[in-house]
């Protein structure tokens, strides 16, 4: 997104949707006297609303870029393009579920209308629709039959609903807004459960050459009116874009941080409600590296959770181009790309687009087949799961880190300033691989941590790193020994660890250290 959005603002098309107007009146300082521990002990106690927890936990999600522009061969929409274009004769949603199901995503996220405004469903509010297709003589719905495979398999279904439409007339009215409105009411009544709703934040022109100020706070009521489990991403108060397409999320990356200047405060959880604000985020503030260290904290208005989401493509573009077959990115890079999202305390949302049949390509479909086989491999055996467990004081059960269950946790006692657990592996083990996860529903504590090795009887450095929040993976070069520590140098208010792993690369898996 940051690079489209250089690109259209370059085109002086575009620049990111907000005005003055639409930030929050001010709101009180925490407490701009505050110590730095003070700010990072109130941080320690900001926890994820229930439809948060949810979504961190599902991981990974599919991205559908279907539509209009895969039948145009481009990225971007012109306006108007004629509905006749759309036939996608071998559509079948049961196989992008079967996709996404081998591949370990617990997700889909597909696009229902792209800045093109051509809709993927029949909406009574427009006729530039599937409906108007010859795609199933015009009696097609892919966002149906989407939500039909998704519901046959489990599978959770997010929708993508671009803001900006270039060939609405309606567009840079206020009658947008309702129509805008209208149609997220079709979508959030007629397809069932719908998880999450991705809000995009590239934003232009509407044919007639008039911007649109968009009625942000009427489109999450209207979505916590009639889907409150889902949460709103990008443009919205529940998920954060990372700030980048890289599929790279931050070495430390907090999932809580100040309140963006103009996120609706009554929106975002937990925050208190101020019924004045309206507005939204500029994404320009989520490009930064550092987020919510303690510097961050200083003088915040507001602490909110709002977790990081990654989202990067499989190919080049985001819509699929024949010419791309070849581009498709290996196994080995996905590995790498799960290392720094997933492992890196986000949620990953890879796009994989459908092609012209309407079926996503077979070369996409080795690449995500690689990349589970890699992953399954490494994390079939968690080399501590047997581990004698030995603790500095603390609360719960110590072998809660090393059940497999990350509900199950221990929590360092609060009197304890280097909280340390020791894992006799029982006998000599080799592993290159660290996995570990906070009990992240009650908050995001862990500043830095180190895990050593007994070496002779003298504990030797491992690997050292930051944030740990609802997942941390760490690759290192393979270590061998009975006898490990894991050791938190710095933390905010008491941690509490839920899963502690040790694995071993399986051979196809790129070292990544
Ligand atoms: C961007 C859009 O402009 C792209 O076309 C794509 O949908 C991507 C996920 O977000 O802002």
């Amino acid at each position: 997104m940051r690079r489209l959005l250089a690109v259209i603002s370059a085109f002086g098309l575009a620049e990111p949707c907000i005005s003055q107007n639409e930030l929050p009146s001010s709101v009180p300082a925490i407490n701009a006297e505050a110590s730095p521990e003070a700010n990072a002990a109130k941080a320690a106690t900001v926890r994820p609303s229930m439809r948060q927890v949810a979504w961190q936990e599902r991981e990974f999600s599919l991205f559908l870029h279907f539509g209009m522009n895969t039948f145009t061969d481009r990225e971007w929409g012109r306006k108007d393009e004629s509905p006749a274009l759309f036939n996608p004769k071998q559509f079948d949603a049961r196989q992008w579920v079967r996709v996404a199901r081998e591949a370990g995503a617990r997700q889909l996220v597909v696009v229902a209308k792209h800045h093109d405004g051509f809709c993927l469903w029949p909406s009574g509010w427009t006729d530039y629709t599937v409906g108007w297709s010859p795609w199933r003589n015009g009696k097609g719905d892919v966002i149906a039959d989407v939500a039909a495979a998704c519901q046959d398999s489990g599978l959770k279904l997010g929708i993508y609903l671009s803001p900006w439409d270039i060939s609405s007339p309606l567009y840079g009215t206020e009658a947008y807004n309702t129509h805008f409105k209208n149609q997220l009411r079709e979508l959030l009544t007629n397809y069932g459960e719908i998880a999450e709703i991705w809000f995009d934040g590239a934003c232009g022109e509407g044919p007639n050459g008039r911007r649109q100020h968009y009625d942000w706070h009427g489109y999450y009521t209207l979505i916590r009116e009639l889907q409150p489990d889902a949460v709103i991403a990008v443009m919205g108060p529940d998920v954060r874009w990372v700030g980048t397409e890289s599929g790279y999320g931050r070495e430390t990356e907090w999932s809580v941080i100040p309140l963006p200047p103009v996120l609706p405060v009554e929106f975002a959880e937990p925050a208190r409600r101020e019924k004045d604000a309206g507005g939204f985020l500029p994404p320009e503030n989520m490009m930064q590296d550092d987020l919510g260290s303690r510097v961050k904290l200083r003088g915040a208005e507001r602490l909110v959770w709002y977790p990081s989401e990654v989202d990067v493509s499989i190919r080049p573009g985001w819509f699929y181009h024949a010419a791309q077959d070849t581009q498709v990115k290996t196994s080995q890079q996905l590995v790498d790309i799960f290392y720094g999202s997933v492992g890196r305390n986000s949620h990953l949302l890879l796009n994989v687009p459908p092609d012209r049949r309407g079926l996503i390509h077979e070369n996409d479909i080795r690449a995500l087949r690689g990349m589970r086989e890699i992953l399954e491999k490494t994390y079939s055996r968690n080399l501590a799961v047997k581990a004698r467990v030995d603790c500095s004081p603390g609360e719960g059960r110590p072998d809660a880190m090393v059940d497999d269950d990350p509900r199950t946790f221990w929590a360092a006692g609060a009197a304890v300033t280097d909280p340390t657990m020791e894992f006799d592996l029982g006998r000599e083990e080799s592993f290159d691989r660290l996995l570990l996860q906070e009990n992240f529903r009650n908050g995001q504590r862990v500043e830095e941590f180190v895990l050593e090795a007994n070496r002779s009887g003298a504990w030797v450095k491992v690997v050292r790193g930051t944030t740990i929040g609802y997942k941390r993976l760490l690759r290192f070069a393979p270590v061998t020994t009975q006898h490990v520590r894991f050791r938190i140098l710095r933390s905010r208010g008491q941690p509490e660890i839920a899963s502690f792993g040790l694995y071993h690369a399986s051979p196809g898996e790129p070292c990544g250290f």
